[in-house]
């Protein structure tokens, strides 16, 4: 049973400063970086993603809408309220537990979807207050947050390393739609590879073998935006689909012994509103939404795939009933924009039948804790929960420590190629060791 530090339940975490700046993130633009000091002098910083397929659904980034400035994507403005407004709230009070800072950050916006203070800015705040009594208590992140989630003492056999949907290839929106596809992932088998360290290694040694099988077919192995090879030159959503496999196979391992794959489609991207019609640019197919099912049903027969995101566009609620009668078995049905991280979202969705797994993201919900609860209420009923990365990165490692602490089952945090997604797989690397797994 892990101890906590004699009067950790009992301390009262009070505030003594608060400071935010501009940084960028891993697509060059604005993203705020706060700091948080607490009464022993201890510092949290932390720095939150942004996304680029976004759902509708998510709580707003307050943007500076300033042409002169990153197209309009500063966030001085953000940084001007967290300096100001929320020092004079902030400083000097106490809280007891991480919903309290929370809830008074979210009263305080008071808005649905947290535009008046901005999503960015409560979610910086949030997440650097976390690492600041983190640190005031000398625990590790993970053990913080699992104290936050179990609002009890936990026992540390609670914390399993999750299994990664590691990415390989991309598409759409992130991959200069070299597919319709946004990402191409790679799931290893847990019960094969035992461990996550030995996961990741071989499936870093299959991208590389992706990299070679694209250099000898004179393809571009340019990187999307999460660090997925994304070939313009790929003729079909398919071929992406064999190369992959040709990858698993030349690196010496075998299918649905070691790998079975995951897609996710982000299909808000190409479906049509007006003319209530998927698009798929590859092959200049229209498809309907029972035809664009029929075609995944292929992909399901002909591949080895065991996960499944973002299948439909994110308002077609009768539609994901319908998907999820039909593959819910057989394969993971991730809900993404459809859910947005938002609990009363999943509720309906479970009402509906519509997934049978949510993804999980901070930064759609705006705070830690909101997202504890939607994570809380999907394996609460049964559904399996994996914590995402966005798009748009920092070196922030804050959601490695998230699916420690939870029992969310999977986590998403993109190629094995590029420092703030490796920066994510290498905590989890330093946290397993830590627990001797
Ligand atoms: C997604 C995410 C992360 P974005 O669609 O799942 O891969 O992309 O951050 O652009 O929304
Ligand atoms: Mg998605």
């Amino acid at each position: 049973m892990y101890k906590y530090p004699n009067n950790i339940t009992t301390t009262i975490m009070k505030i003594k400063n608060i400071h935010a700046r501009e940084i960028l993130d891993s697509n060059g633009y604005p993203t705020i970086s706060t700091e948080i000091e607490v009464w022993s002098g201890e510092i949290g910083r932390a720095e939150v993603p942004s996304g680029t397929s976004t759902g509708k659904t998510e709580v707003v980034e307050m943007r500076d809408q300033n042409p002169d400035r990153y197209n309009g994507k500063g966030v001085l403005k953000a940084v001007e309220i967290i300096n100001t407004k929320l020092k004079d709230l902030l400083v000097d009070k106490e809280f007891t537990s991480q919903k309290e800072f929370d809830q008074m950050l979210i009263d305080t916006d008071g808005a649905e979807f947290k535009e008046k203070l901005g999503g960015n800015t409560i979610l910086s705040c949030s997440m650097a207050f976390a690492r600041a009594v983190t640190n005031a208590f000398g625990l590790q992140l993970y053990e913080y947050l699992a104290m936050a989630y179990w609002d009890k003492q936990y026992n540390n056999k609670n914390f399993k390393l999750p299994t990664p949907q590691i990415l390989v290839m991309e598409g759409a929106k992130h991959g200069n739609w070299a597919t319709d596809i946004q990402e191409y992932m790679l799931v290893p088998n847990i019960e094969t590879f035992k461990t996550f360290s030995e996961a990741l290694r071989a499936s870093t040694e299959v991208f590389h073998h992706i990299h070679e099988i694209l250099d000898s077919k004179q393809y571009s192995v340019g990187l999307g935006l999460e660090g997925g090879y994304a070939p313009k030159e790929l003729k079909s959503n398919e071929e992406a689909l064999e190369i992959i496999l040709d990858g698993i196979n030349k690196a010496g391992f075998e299918i649905n012994t070691h790998f079975t794959l995951a897609l996710d489609l982000a299909s808000s991207e190409f479906f049509n509103e007006e003319k209530g019609i998927y698009h798929l640019k590859t092959g200049n197919k229209i498809l309907s939404r029972d035809e664009f099912i029929s075609l995944q049903q292929e992909w399901v027969n002909n591949y080895p795939i065991s996960s499944i995101e973002d299948p439909l566009h994110q308002d077609d609620w009768e539609g994901w009933s319908i998907y999820t009668q039909k593959f819910g078995e057989k394969i993971m049905v991730v809900g993404d924009d459809l859910i947005t991280t938002n609990t009363k979202r999943i509720s309906k969705a479970i009402e509906n039948n519509s997934i049978n797994s949510v993804l999980i993201k901070l930064n759609q919900i705006g705070t830690v804790s909101e997202t504890l609860d939607a994570i809380r209420t999907t394996v609460e009923n049964n559904l399996n929960a994996i914590v995402s990365h966005r798009s748009g990165e920092t070196n922030d490692d804050f959601i490695a420590d998230l699916v420690m602490a939870t029992p969310a089952q999977f986590c998403k945090f993109g190629a094995p190629s590029k420092g703030e997604r490796i920066v994510k797989y290498n905590r989890l690397l330093d946290i397993e060791q830590r627990l001797g797994a």
